[in-house]
């Protein structure tokens, strides 16, 4: 590799994806917050090259450039994907920073496979970086790369942050390889957390297990100085307001309402397919509102969009046959012939679909029992122009740090749920407009480029 770079992001994913056609494969950019974000600091960049893996199993592609950055796929064998992704990563790391919310599985070669796929990382990364370059790794999959390149390369500016929840000290000290993940972690110059909580639990963690100083955010180790703060994560808002206002989507908006029989109210949920997204219970709170005739089964209707996710990791089946359950259950007992009253769709849409279902939601139900963020609160209220509509959400999202004039729910209270989709579902856009108004101020202020323009020039003041 003769070719050097002078930013170097690293994430679990690169930002394309391959898809064919007939015999040709082509690389199509893939959708997401962390693409938006960085495409302004990437697109036609070319001093940048994005290093993850193509989603194809396998030993890594040759590197490819596109929208003007070049990206350098890294291979992941069949047998990483089982033990690195889907195992330590997705059944290990995954539940136990969303609070243990299945048992998280601890597995000896898991964690070889996932020491194993770091390592390649930072040796990839190493390997492309020019001297003095600053290196932006990404998420609780990658964990163990700033420790692993500050050995190699002491001279590179790394910063990584991690999307989801860091957990509870009593939590975290579980993990059998707490010391690695710390040590491999304290390698960044500057760690960035979704919220104050994150960064408390975190240096509370470090603090018990290394024994190094935190002042503040500030933590002493080894000669050198790690920074750890807060950067809530936000959306790619023009991008989604544009979406709003187009008049395709909107006569697609007006199109699927009448298709439900035209309901006085729509509640609607959009998530993966995921435990820690709190699906059931917004279900079992809908059956039981409808249940009591607190919401009338004539006029309302529950949409439920779940992308296909992690299908072969514990947990998922489960999930998903629970949700499947629920949703048979409440239409057998309340829908009638033609109408049934929630709409389950099992699979993933494109962006301009999504923004079609938020433009007609009346209710947004976001009802996480842990979530580090939750781009689709966000993504709702950038949809809601004429500041209408009524966002319920989770305490335990990142979100609700943000979005304050939400209706601020605890999942784990199905009565206090209910009672406030109740109340959602009767309010009028007048008295929703003021909560929607101020939480639209935040969400077009904190946009996902001024998230990676804040951590970036932090990163830029360190060393
Ligand atoms: P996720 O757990 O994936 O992200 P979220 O923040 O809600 O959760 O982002 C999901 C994204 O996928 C949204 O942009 C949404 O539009 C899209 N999406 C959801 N359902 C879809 C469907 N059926 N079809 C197509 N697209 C769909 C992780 C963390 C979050 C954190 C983000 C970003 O778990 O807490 O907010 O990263 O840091």
């Amino acid at each position: 590799m003769d070719q050097k770079w002078n930013f170097v992001v690293a994430a679990n994913r690169l930002p394309v994806r391959r898809v064919w056609e007939g015999d040709t494969a082509r690389w199509v950019p893939s959708p997401g917050g962390l693409v938006s974000a960085l495409r302004p600091v990437m697109s036609g960049n070319p001093d940048a090259v994005w290093v993850g893996w193509s989603g194809i199993p396998g030993a890594g592609a040759e590197p490819f450039e596109t929208d003007g950055f070049q990206c350098h796929p890294v291979g992941i064998s069949q047998g990483e994907i089982q033990q690195f992704y889907e195992g330590f990563s997705n059944a290990t790391l995954w539940p136990l920073f969303h609070d243990a919310l299945v048992p998280p599985e601890y597995h000896r070669t898991w964690w070889d496979a996932y020491r194993t796929v770091n390592q390649r990382y930072a040796t990839t990364v190493a390997e492309l970086s020019q001297p003095g370059a600053t290196v932006w790794i990404h998420d609780y999959h990658l964990q163990l790369v700033p420790g692993m390149l500050r050995q190699v390369r002491p001279d590179l500016r790394i910063g990584f942050f991690l999307h989801i929840p860091f957990p509870a000290r009593e939590l975290y000290i579980r993990l059998p390889w707490r010391t690695e993940i710390i040590n491999g972690l304290l390698g960044a110059d500057l760690i960035g957390l979704q919220t104050p909580l994150g960064v408390h639990n975190f240096c509370r963690s470090v603090t018990r297990i290394t024994g190094a100083k935190t002042t503040g955010k500030v933590i002493e180790h080894d000669r050198m100085t790690t920074q750890v703060e807060a950067f809530p994560i936000g959306i790619d808002v023009n991008r989604v307001v544009g979406l709003a206002t187009d008049p395709t989507v909107r006569t697609r908006a007006a199109e699927i309402r009448r298709t439900l029989g035209s309901p006085t109210t729509v509640l609607l949920g959009v998530d993966r397919l995921d435990y820690t997204k709190g699906i059931e219970v917004r279900l079992r709170a809908f059956r039981e509102l409808l249940a009591e005739g607190r919401l009338p089964v004539d006029h309302c209707v529950l949409v439920q969009i779940a992308e296909p996710s992690r299908s072969r990791v514990t947990g998922y089946t489960e999930v998903r046959q629970a949700v499947e359950q629920q949703v048979g259950d409440v239409n057998g007992n309340f829908g009638v012939m033609g109408r049934p009253v929630v709409h389950y769709l099992h699979r993933s849409h494109p962006i301009e679909e999504l923004v079609a279902m938020y433009l007609i939601a009346d209710v947004m139900l976001v009802t996480p029992l842990r979530d580090g963020m939750n781009l689709v609160a966000k993504e709702y209220v950038a949809c809601r122009t004429d500041n209408s509509g009524v966002l319920v959400l989770s305490e335990f999202t990142g979100a609700a740090q943000e979005l304050r004039t939400a209706e601020l729910i605890n999942p784990h209270d199905i009565e206090g749920l209910k009672t406030t989709m109740e109340a959602a579902a009767h309010r009028s856009d007048t008295d929703a407009e003021p909560a929607m108004r101020a939480m639209r101020r935040v969400v077009r202020t904190n946009t996902a480029q001024r998230w990676a323009e804040r951590f970036l020039t932090r990163l830029g003041k360190l060393r």
